[in-house]
């Protein structure tokens, strides 16, 4: 089966072998510019986003470089569930196809969106982490994908993901995503801190341009640095899908209202995970 031209086998062997595979050009520019709206309105004051960095001072005081001019992490889970052009994205653009194909899935399941902001000299890293930990749900064919609206380089904080990692069936723990404070309550190793001591582990950092669609498997541990250019915004949206073999398992302190009504072990579908392919 292959729900998408954009996908190939050798991008599915990629993607089985180490978690991240990256796909260039695959969403047409007009596609990324309708994103724009939707990402500014979440940024500009949306309920469900919120100023990681400030979360991050709150945590461990500003950065010793904070000062004028200073730009900020915004981060925010859920917009399609109020924005109609969030929503028309993540399920009905041709992003969910290009995600069946890779993960070769009957039916394929919203999970989440998200909106990944990294204004110019915002300072926070993205603190290695997995995924897994933070989705409600277990199942193999599970991932995230990443879409860039500006060229994104290391610099301007672009993703490191540690290859193989989601082979490994240790439980990490998550973390506050700007600090290595875990969330409380929640089990696991502390996943290392791959910014400072990369040792062995074989991390590649994928630049990326407007059109390119990175995915990696809910188990792939990943990070980004922060953006360090002066100019240049970091805007990113990501979705989070879910495939055939995906059961609810909640994990957060307080379940997402419209998952309410799910169970650990119910088989996943509307209307808290809509149904986007085929
Ligand atoms: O955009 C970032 O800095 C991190 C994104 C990320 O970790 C994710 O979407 O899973």
């Amino acid at each position: 089966m292959n729900a998408s031209p954009a996908v190939t086998e050798a991008d599915r062997r990629e993607f089985r072998e180490h978690g991240v595979v990256a796909l260039r050009g695959v969403l047409d520019l007009g596609i990324i510019a309708a994103l724009d709206a939707p990402v500014a309105r979440a940024v500009a004051g949306d309920p469900s986003t919120a100023d990681l960095s400030a979360l991050g001072d709150s945590l461990t005081g500003p950065p010793a470089a904070a000062g004028e001019g200073r730009g900020r992490f915004h981060s925010g889970v859920d917009h399609w569930l109020d924005d109609i052009e969030m929503r028309h994205f993540a399920t009905e653009s041709p992003l969910p196809g290009i995600v069946a194909a890779l993960l070769e899935s009957r039916e394929l399941f919203l999970y989440e969106d998200s909106i990944l902001v990294k204004e110019p000299n915002s300072l926070e890293p993205t603190v290695f982490h997995q995924d897994h930990p933070y989705f409600s749900v277990d199942g193999d064919l599970v991932c995230t994908t990443w879409i860039p609206l500006d060229p994104v380089t290391r610099e301007t904080g672009g993703i490191g993901y540690v290859r193989g990692s989601h082979l490994d069936d240790t439980q990490w723990r998550p973390n506050l995503f700007v600090t290595r404070d875990p969330i409380p309550g929640r089990p696991g190793r502390d996943v290392p801190d791959f910014h400072t001591d990369p040792g062995d582990a074989d991390i590649v950092w994928i630049d990326a341009a407007p059109g390119d669609v990175v995915i990696h498997h809910a188990r792939t541990i990943h990070g980004a640095g922060p953006n360090r250019s002066l100019d240049t915004s970091r805007r990113a949206v990501s979705v989070r899908y879910c495939g055939d073999d995906t059961t609810y398992r909640e994990r957060a302190l307080t379940p997402k209202p419209h998952h309410a009504h799910m169970v650990d072990g119910d088989p996943i579908g509307p209307p808290g995970f809509p149904v986007v392919h085929p």
